[in-house]
């Protein structure tokens, strides 16, 4: 295929590399071996759809294929899966049917939204709502049962995977927290014992929280 038409081939990640949410997406497709190009988004506050690769929820990451446009980091994840020869054997959300793994995938995302709404109502200068106190309780809450319920839950996933979106979101949140300053880590042991072995893998070296220039 020639050089250009190979480049309009290659998915196009838009989102930024401080983004959790974008690097869930990125640690996936360096976990499927998939070739991608990153479109940062320059401007976080930016109202122009255009910007988020057509977003209109105004959020990153979305990704371009030729055959069309995903938004958000589940629906970009399956679909890198999708792409991927051989498919590695991926534990889903919906694979998580009792209530520890469910919890905790729920809590997991949830913490995730909270922690962007968070940061959002930082840059905004709009941080000391009684609703500002309650969300970061909320997450303190939720950090803290992930301490106490991780390492079982993890526990429980089915051996003979290659990876869960549970371990990706749990560990992208978990190294966000930190590196946005949002909430000290250090305490959490469970927590981090778990980082340190999943910070192993090849798809997380290569996609460190940076901020782009
Ligand atoms: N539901 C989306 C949420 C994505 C999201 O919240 N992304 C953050 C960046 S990590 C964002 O776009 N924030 C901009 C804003 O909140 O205005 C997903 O699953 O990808």
């Amino acid at each position: 295929m020639p050089d250009a038409l190979e480049e309009l081939a290659k998915p196009v990640i838009i989102g930024r590399s401080s983004s959790l949410f974008t690097r869930i997406t990125r640690i996936f497709a360096a976990e499927m071996r998939t070739d991608y190009s990153l479109r940062v988004l320059r401007d976080l506050m930016s109202s122009d759809p255009g910007d988020y690769g057509g977003n209109p929820a105004l959020r990153i990451p979305t990704l371009q294929t030729p055959q069309g446009i995903w938004f958000g980091a589940l629906n970009i994840c399956r679909e890198l899966w999708r792409r991927s020869s051989p498919r590695p054997r991926v534990v889903w959300p919906e694979d998580l049917d009792e209530p520890l793994l469910a919890n905790a995938q729920e809590l997991v995302l949830q913490a995730m939204a909270t922690e962007v709404t968070l940061i959002m109502a930082k840059l905004a200068g709009a941080s000391d709502s009684a609703h500002h106190t309650k969300m970061r309780k909320g997450l303190v809450n939720m950090i803290s049962w992930l301490e106490e319920n991780a390492s079982s839950a993890l526990a429980a996933l089915p051996p003979h995977r290659d990876l869960s979106y549970l371990e990706v979101t749990l560990f992208c949140l978990v190294t966000h927290l930190e590196f946005r300053d949002v909430l000290p880590t250090a305490s959490y042991s469970e927590l981090n014992k778990f980082c340190q072995h999943f910070a192993t893998r090849a798809s997380v070296r290569e996609t460190p929280y940076r901020f782009d220039t």
